[in-house]
């Protein structure tokens, strides 16, 4: 099969990684920065219970030199998304399928309508990127993707393909029914921890301890009754479900905290601020995210 990963962050290095693992499948890693692509010198080290692993694949920046393949796991952030579709195009044909793996919702505005095959991806899988090309395995979780509509057998028949191989690599992965759900249980995860911890610059588990405990579970509750308006249906008590990440990711640093701490553009506009945007069209009140938006583009633009 051929394998493209996009983006060498975090979960593409990691998803990388584990495929090239695993079966004989001809795997690429496109990075849009030629300069970092040439020096990952076509392998990726990944850090695994202790151990540390080489492994290789092809690296480039220029998707010309990987042309059409059949599976795409588009892991950049949401705001690039758009940007990395452009890249991509040699890679696209009719018969590709394109998971994209992104926090919140925005990214859902520009995959839609496209000429090849997209489902979505949501995972729990954790990982740390500790340097460029160097990636840690922090813990497996379930990993779920799904077509937001119906498809055709033949892209059924692709997906189910693409679910055989991640399981085959060691992650964990189902077709989940209603993925829609899933992309909302864990935006509000998102928009429990990530603003807040970035605003208090704090680990996850530091927010079940009060006051920061209650305007997480406000901000959580806010993105239900927005969830609800919308008539999403959330798989489990988002409330529960965001506590419980605090206490599983205690010791860790969010994303976002770490984005402010590197002082590169956080995803406040995917998560926080797309739920404040569809509250607006509902005219459902969300001031607690709409502070928690207010005060993160204040720690980014001094
Ligand atoms: O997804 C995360 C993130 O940091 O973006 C959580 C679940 C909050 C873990 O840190």
């Amino acid at each position: 099969m051929k394998i493209a990963v996009i983006g060498p962050g975090a979960l593409g290095s990691l998803f990388a990684a584990g495929i090239s693992r695993a079966a004989d499948h001809d795997l690429w890693l496109l990075d849009h920065n030629a300069q970092r692509a040439a020096r990952l010198d076509n392998k990726l080290l990944l850090n695994e219970n202790g151990r540390e692993l080489v492994c290789p694949m092809r690296i480039t920046a220029d998707a010309r030199d990987i042309g059409p393949v059949d599976l795409v796991l588009l892991c950049v952030k949401s705001a690039d998304v758009a940007d990395a579709l452009a890249l991509a195009q040699p890679l696209l044909e009719a018969n590709t399928l394109l998971i994209p793996f992104q926090n919140g919702i925005r990214h859902l505005d520009v995959l839609h309508d496209l000429p090849f095959h997209v489902a979505i991806g949501v995972t729990a899988q954790g990982a740390t990127l500790l340097a460029p090309g160097h990636v840690r395995h922090g813990g497996s979780g379930l990993t779920r993707i799904n077509f937001l509509k119906p498809q055709s057998d033949r892209a059924l028949k692709k997906l189910n393909t693409a679910v055989h191989l991640l399981n085959s690599c060691s992650f964990k992965t189902e077709i989940s029914p209603n993925i829609l759900s899933h992309v909302w249980a864990k935006l509000l995860v998102n928009v429990g921890i990530n603003a807040l911890t970035a605003i208090l610059n704090c680990p996850n588990g530091d927010l079940l301890k009060e006051p920061a405990r209650t305007r997480m579970v406000a901000a959580v509750r806010e993105g239900a009754a927005v969830a609800k308006a919308m008539g999403i249906e959330l798989p489990t008590d988002p409330v529960a479900m965001t506590q419980q990440v605090c206490r599983d990711t205690a010791a860790n640093i969010s994303s976002m905290l770490q984005d402010v701490r590197r002082g590169k553009k956080t995803e406040i506009e995917a998560i926080n601020g797309a739920l404040t945007a569809e509250a607006g069209k509902l005219n459902v009140p969300v001031p607690v995210n709409e502070e928690l938006v207010r005060q993160v583009k204040e720690l980014t633009n001094p």
